[in-house]
């Protein structure tokens, strides 16, 4: 059995595996940015390692950090989560040929599983169909126009190498088909770097239904349940669900199997995910996801198997603890992410920023995977899932009630969440009549109406943390510490202190606290990417004067009053927190 586990992520996921780890009598190891110095992942662990660097790129996606961390913690294995290296094969190698068990699958695995095109053509041989398309590559839209003719309309164009929607057209008759393709093969070259398409018939009403699978390194290879993620926008999921509703027994059976010939295929071991698309009782192979994902818990609910504690055993190379005929499925259970966006209007603008207080609900059925508690801070360098909240219910309508009682329950001040959307969701009669499908919450569902100002808002990080360095002498051992302290603490005692990171400029945030006829604030931390107005410039109602970059989002920045621009206080490349002031108008000229 591993003995040292080091956690190559951060955030709920980390403190879920740290959780299993810490059941099984393993000890673990964090690694952190400079951001997460602090943060919760790192505060459950045992030890915990710097990699230094803010943004993701800087440091968990720093292989030579991470190696380093590994050989100077002695782990034996690493858990990569979902997202950074779960599904990188340079990286599994890396550690494997030092020594190192990784947790996951067979790099050949997720090399074949990698592209659309390969999957499906394992998936076929594996005897699983996917929608009715081609496996060869397009060569012009003549060829789309002739599946469209055979096949029926609409049809998909998608990109071989793409993923989350892009690189995907929908085309619904012949005359379309050329500007589609076109557009499909440049939006797969700007995302993806390969513009290679192919075709298929496109559902227009679909379910997004998944199936759990595990397999050992003995050949051992078992289903667990379905999951409905149906409930999603612009390929986010929201909600997830199992069993998925208004789904009949044989179906499963029968989806079970295929997920299953399809992991054995590609000589599968680890936990991993089949999607299929399902309508009108039929589904077909979508993808295969070779790594723990976001909404594993809503099958470890309904089956009672630690799917974490199970990736463990078998990256060890013991067998599986339970035979297919071994899992029964019981009641039903619902998972809803809670991200740091806010869903007012239906826009879901990134809200990151200071969480004054965090109280998850509790009680009979209902489990909270957190990534943070009331006082951290959620970055807008990473992810922005809180947490996530799931609950089991002994059939779907309990299910539904324990959660909306649990989201009401639920207190979180000073960022905005999904939470309000998702009331709206779960009340919908659409939903508990299982009606939705992967297109119902952005081409049905209202809400217009959804307001999610956060309460008790902040401004930011109230006291920010500098560095001091410190040299201290243990046992006749000099060793030279850094001390985070907050900056209000921090008063030099001799010389001056280490300035604090360039940011938080005034905190004012309403105009008449800045002198001018108006002030234009940010409504969430961010990057400010462009200035588009100077000194002296006239501003109108709604003008854009900025634009800043949140969570990978640029969004604009408009005055909402007209005047002239009397000062600036922000260029490109600053960084801004919720309510800080950028641009300070005087009356109109
Ligand atoms: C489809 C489809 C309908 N017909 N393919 C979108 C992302 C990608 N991984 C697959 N996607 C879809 N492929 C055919 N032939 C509808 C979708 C789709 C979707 C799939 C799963 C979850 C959410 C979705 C939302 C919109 C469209």
């Amino acid at each position: 059995m591993l003995t040292k586990v080091l956690i190559a992520n951060r955030g709920e996921i980390a403190v879920r595996v740290i959780r299993a780890c810490q059941e099984l009598g393993i000890a673990t190891v964090a690694v952190y940015s400079d951001l997460d110095r602090s943060a919760l992942h790192v505060r459950v662990a045992d030890e915990a390692f710097a990699l230094g660097g803010e943004t993701a790129a800087d440091s968990y996606l720093q292989t030579d950090k991470i190696l380093d961390a590994i050989e100077r913690s002695g782990a034996d294995a690493v858990h990569p989560g979902y997202g950074f290296f779960s599904e990188n094969t340079d990286f599994a190698r890396a550690i494997t040929e030092r020594g190192v068990t990784f947790i996951g699958p067979p790099p050949e695995a997720i090399e074949v599983m990698g592209d659309k095109v390969s999957s499906r053509i394992a998936a076929q041989k594996a005897g699983v169909a996917g929608v009715p398309g081609t496996t060869e590559f397009l060569t012009s839209a003549d060829e789309v126009v002739a599946f469209g003719d055979e096949h029926g309309w609409p049809v998909a164009i998608k990109a071989a190498f793409g993923g989350g929607g892009r690189g995907m057209r929908v085309v619904r008759s012949a005359d379309e088909a050329g500007e589609a393709f076109e557009s499909a093969r440049s939006e797969a070259l700007k995302g993806f770097g390969r513009d290679e398409c192919y075709v298929e018939r496109y559902l227009t009403w679909p379910r997004h239904i998944e199936m759990q699978i595990i397999g050992d390194q003995h050949g051992n290879c078992v289903w667990v349940a379905e999951r409905d993620c149906s409930a999603q926008r612009r390929h986010q999921k929201l909600i997830e669900e199992s069993p998925a509703p208004a789904f009949p027994d044989e179906v499963r059976q029968a989806m079970g199997t295929a997920a299953v010939k399809v992991a054995q295929a590609c000589g599968y071991y680890n936990a991993g995910t089949v999607e299929f698309l399902y309508q009108d009782g039929e589904f077909w192979f979508l993808e295969m996801n070779t790594r723990l994902q976001v909404e594993h818990p809503v099958t470890e609910m309904v089956s009672g198997i630690d799917l974490v504690a199970e990736q463990i055993r078998v990256a060890s190379g013991e067998p599986l603890s339970f035979r297919q005929e071994d899992v029964s499925l019981r009641g039903h259970s619902i998972e809803v992410r809670v991200n740091a966006e806010n869903p007012a209007g239906g826009r879901f603008l990134p809200s990151p920023g200071h969480i004054t207080e965090l109280m998850p609900p509790d009680g009979f059925g209902t489990r909270w995977d957190g990534g943070y508690e009331s006082g951290d801070t959620v970055s807008q360098f990473y992810d922005n899932l809180v947490g996530k909240l799931i609950v089991w219910g002994v059939d779907r309508p309990t299910a539904i009630a324990r959660m909306l009682r649990a989201l009401r329950e639920f207190r979180i001040e000073g960022i905005a969440t999904t939470i309000p959307a998702d009331i709206a969701i779960l009340e919908h009669p659409d939903f508990a009549e299982a009606k939705h499908s992967t297109k119902w919450v952005e081409d049905t569902l209202d809400l217009t109406g959804v307001d999610a100002s956060p309460a008790g808002a902040s401004s930011g990080d109230d006291d920010p943390k500098v560095r001091r360095d410190v040299d201290v002498e243990v046992n006749g051992k000099h060793y030279s510490v850094s001390l985070w302290v907050p900056e209000s603490a921090s008063a030099p005692t001799a010389g001056p202190a280490p300035a604090a990171r360039s940011r938080r400029s005034s905190s004012a945030s309403s105009a008449s606290a800045v002198g001018g006829s108006g002030a234009v604030t940010v409504p969430m931390q961010g990057t400010i990417v462009k200035v588009l107005v100077e000194v002296g410039q006239a501003v109108e109602v709604g003008q854009t004067v900025c634009v800043l970059e949140a969570m990978k989002m640029e969004n604009n920045i408009m005055s909402d009053v007209a005047g002239t621009v009397v000062e600036l206080r922000v260029e490109p490349g600053r960084s801004v927190g919720t309510g800080d002031v950028i641009v300070v108008l005087g009356p109109p000229a």
